[in-house]
């Protein structure tokens, strides 16, 4: 399902964009799942009416969330980066409001929110709407992957954005736009670096996010969501592979888990629906 080529270009540049992965009936499913009452309410008490909200664990929020999670599409594309035993680490549902100027990202790498003992994860934003410039589409640093995880860190504690400004005001020619059609995915590499401009379209714009991890990447910080774990394709083989990196940890500021520590919950690895989902034995 993907290339050669695009296995080499996104090595290369830590990102690829493809249109067309949804069938148009699928892309209709998703959009009707997005549009479920229950979706809905749970947007608007995240304020999504006038923010930019990423309602997290979006697969045990709608079963077609659950299914798009392990869409042949993705995860088969996934195989050819990342190996064939593939966990989702979380989902979310991304939206920009139609109102105007709503909703920037700062420029990030993910691996610092949730750092693992190797970098083989990558997300994928399956786009609900045409990702465009005025809606807030996302844009990356083409070769930025190849720079290591930089630093987020402000006053001792975890900034959720890269205090490196260097890295893309330097190098302008090097900011790309991951622009998928409604139907179309973007993956990109948890060390790309990679933000969002506002909404200012006066349309939606939605997306499901999908990080996704191999199956050895064995989680040192941040939460365990309901999802985490959910085996998309492959086995859990109780394998840990370390690359040789030394990492800071993201502190997070008045987040501190059961243990007074501030690193988050992931000494579980595996959530409460994953754990059951696992059972039920769907994984390909
Ligand atoms: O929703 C967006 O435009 C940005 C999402 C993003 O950067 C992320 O999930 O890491």
């Amino acid at each position: 399902m993907l290339s050669e080529n695009e296995v080499a270009r996104f090595w290369e540049d830590g990102y690829l964009v493809i249109d067309d992965v949804l069938s148009s009936a699928e892309l209709q499913r998703m959009r009707e799942a997005a549009d479920d009452p229950a979706v809905i309410r749970g947007l608007k008490d995240r304020g999504a009416e006038d923010r930019c909200v990423h309602f997290l664990e979006i697969t045990a929020k709608h079963e077609a969330f659950r299914d798009l999670a392990r869409h042949a599409g993705i995860v088969e594309r996934l195989a050819k980066l990342i190996g064939p035993d593939i966990q989702l680490q979380h989902s979310k549902l991304a939206t920009k409001p139609p109102k105007k100027g709503a909703g920037a990202f700062g420029w990030h790498q993910d691996f610092a929110y949730f750092p693992h003992t190797n970098t083989d994860l990558i997300a994928v934003m399956v786009m609900l709407d045409d990702a465009t410039p005025e809606n807030g589409g996302m844009y990356a640093v083409k070769g930025s992957h190849k720079r290591g995880l930089l630093n987020h860190i402000r006053d001792g504690y975890f900034a959720g954005m890269c205090m490196e400004s260097n890295h893309w005001e330097d190098h302008p020619d090097l900011v790309v736009p991951l622009m998928a059609k409604a139907g179309g995915i973007s993956l990109h590499h948890a060390y790309t670096l990679h933000g969002s401009p506002p909404n200012r379209s006066g349309g939606p714009r939605r997306g499901v996010v999908f990080q996704y991890r191999a199956d050895d990447a064995y989680q040192l910080a941040d939460h365990v969501w309901v999802d985490t774990g959910f085996q998309v394709r492959g086995e859990n083989r109780g394998q840990v592979r370390c690359e040789n990196m030394k990492l800071t940890l993201p502190k997070f500021r008045g987040r501190e888990n059961e243990f007074g520590q501030p690193y988050g919950n992931m000494y579980r690895q595996i959530g409460e629906y994953a754990m059951r989902w696992n059972k039920e034995a769907v994984a390909v």
